[in-house]
């Protein structure tokens, strides 16, 4: 049954540009009418040729989710898709989102998610396009969005009731099949596709082997029961706060040292009896890696996986390139390196490292925001870190930390920390970047506290694939001796500016390497500071978060 399509006068908002990874803000501005539908037309404006297709939608199930979906299926009707896949409960993982699009050839995906942002209804809200091969739209695509939304002057929907998402099955809009889909069965297929799930399977079931996935009440919860519960046999109760809430229980669904305390305090404690742990964030793509006492860098981790890929049935046969974002610390070159295949080095976000999959040019990719992934999907993809994690552990017979520092003493140690200073004002984030760019010319050969700096840049990309160029992706010191300090303003925030001030330094002396990291880069914190006048623009004497 045809339905008529109804044109509702809109008028542009301000400040719809997509950032690192989407349109994130707060849950109030989505709220505000015709702010959700504005952002969605514009996509839908943007795209052609999506008349009779398939649309895959889904989202972590955050507050607003369920609405935005019914709002969302009404605008696709109107545009003409064919079809739309829909996660049951309007729940879909980024990474099976991506998988979905990838299995059924879907035309692209919406993905309505503010990854490790707060939720509920005084937190964060997101959406973001991924195209048919999986992956997050890129900056072209998206910076014509951007365009669309600033003239805007209608949006097309038509009146339907709410679908009810609770079941799967089909159902109808108008001409449009609404296929509500088990938001967890291809994804799992996939995965069981790229491990050994045997041997997996028996170091799970082994007495002197416990693991804990805490899913941070976010959406990894059902998918990593199905996986690591019901398919690999591991203990029940391996994996808690497993039920998705729409405010993640007041928590902060990111998975590093400080929003899973809990985790590495449990790791950390003889009596827990847990050799290994995980966690994954919002929308399932982050993940973090914990061994006995002993936090794994994100860096570090990519590398791990990159050196260890020969014992992973899907990559045992070799990898064609690894990449990584510019201010992941450069670990994982050094395994390229002794591999002898390529590593390409982006800009910050996933969007990135699309077209360097599609070409066949990488297979591992990761990013020193607790992201990993590979070609199996076009995003990053928390709990396939997990896995590839116990699947190595499973060959290898060794407990995390002692794998971490075997490869340090093969390749070196690349101590790697973040600084992060939140909410700043946004004019002094832009002050401070923009002073730094200024004199980038002149620092080459000045000297802080015993540290000389060898070059000064601020990172551009020519994609290597489709010879687009992005600009402005950070600004780097190098120094002399090989260690870098970054600067950004993040792209995920939705108050003010965060700076984030990355740090490296290489040591290749097996003696040194259990250094304290920040006590390792307390020179190069001094010079960072000295550099780009922190302190005095900001009036912050430290970061707030460190990780
Ligand atoms: C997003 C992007 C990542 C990026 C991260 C941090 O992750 O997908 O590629 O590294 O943000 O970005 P920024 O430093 O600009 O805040 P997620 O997990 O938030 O979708």
């Amino acid at each position: 049954m045809t339905m008529q399509v109804i044109s509702v006068p809109s008028t542009p908002f301000s400040g719809q540009k997509p950032g690192t990874s989407g349109l994130r803000k707060k849950v109030t501005v989505f709220r505000q009418a015709r702010y959700l539908e504005n952002f969605v037309q514009a996509i839908f404006d943007t795209l052609s040729g999506q008349q009779g297709q398939t649309l895959v939608l889904g989202g972590d199930g955050r507050y607003y989710n369920d609405v935005a979906i019914q709002t969302i299926l009404r605008m696709a009707a109107a545009t003409g898709f064919g079809r739309v896949l829909v996660g049951r409960n309007g729940i879909l993982s980024t990474p099976a989102a991506s998988a979905v699009i990838r299995k059924w050839q879907a035309f692209g995906g919406i993905i309505l998610s503010a990854s490790h942002n707060s939720g509920g209804p005084d937190g964060d809200f997101g959406i973001k396009y991924n195209l048919g091969n999986g992956g997050p739209a890129n900056e072209s695509f998206t910076d014509a969005v951007y365009l669309r939304t600033q003239e805007i002057r209608a949006y097309d929907t038509v009146e339907s009731p709410d679908i009810d998402l609770s079941k799967v099955g089909e159902t109808c809009i108008g001409d449009m099949v609404v296929s509500i889909i088990d938001p967890v069965a291809d994804y799992a297929e996939l995965l069981e596709s790229l491990f050994d799930f045997d041997r997996i399977a028996r170091l799970l079931a082994r007495p002197d082997f416990r693991m804990r996935f805490d899913a941070m009440h976010a959406v990894t919860g059902p998918y990593a029961l199905e996986i690591l519960e019901n398919r690999l046999g591991a203990p029940p109760g391996t994996v808690v706060n497993c039920i998705p809430l729409p405010d993640f229980a007041g928590g902060h669904p990111d998975p590093n040292p400080v929003y899973a305390a809990d985790l590495v305090a449990a790791l950390a404690d003889s009596r827990s009896g847990l050799s290994f742990g995980a966690a994954s964030d919002g929308d399932g793509d982050r993940n973090m890696i914990v061994g006995r006492n002993f936090v794994v860098s994100p860096s570090d981790s990519l590398a791990v996986l990159a050196a260890n890929h020969a014992l992973v049935p899907a990559y045992a046969s070799g990898l064609a390139g690894v990449a990584r974002s510019m201010p992941t610390s450069c670990a994982v070159d050094r395994v390229a390196e002794a591999l002898g295949i390529p590593c390409y080095e982006t800009p910050t976000g996933w969007k990135y490292f699309g077209s360097l999959l599609d070409a066949g040019r990488c297979t591992l990719c990761g990013e020193e925001s607790a992201g990993t992934g590979s070609n199996h999907v076009r995003e990053k993809d928390g709990l396939w870190a997990v896995l590839y994690w116990l699947n190595i552990l499973a060959v290898r017979d060794l407990p995390a930390d002692v794998i971490v520092r075997e490869h340090w003493r093969r390749f070196g140690r690349n101590v790697y920390s973040r600084h992060d200073y939140e909410g700043i004002e946004i004019a002094q984030g832009d002050r401070l970047m923009n002073d730094l760019r200024a004199r980038l010319s002149q620092l080459p050969g000045s000297e802080y506290g015993g540290l000389r700096i060898a070059t000064a840049d601020d990172f551009a990309y020519v994609d290597p694939v489709d010879g687009s160029r992005s600009e402005r992706q950070g600004i780097r010191i190098l120094l002399d001796d090989g260690s870098r300090a970054v600067f950004r303003l993040s792209g995920t925030g939705t108050e003010g500016a965060t700076l984030r001030v990355y740090l490296e330094r290489f040591i290749a002396d097996p003696g040194q390497h259990e250094i304290p990291t920040q006590e390792a880069l307390a020179p190069l914190v001094g010079l960072a500071d000295a550099v780009a006048r922190i302190a005095a623009i900001t009036g912050r004497k430290v970061p707030n978060v460190i990780s």
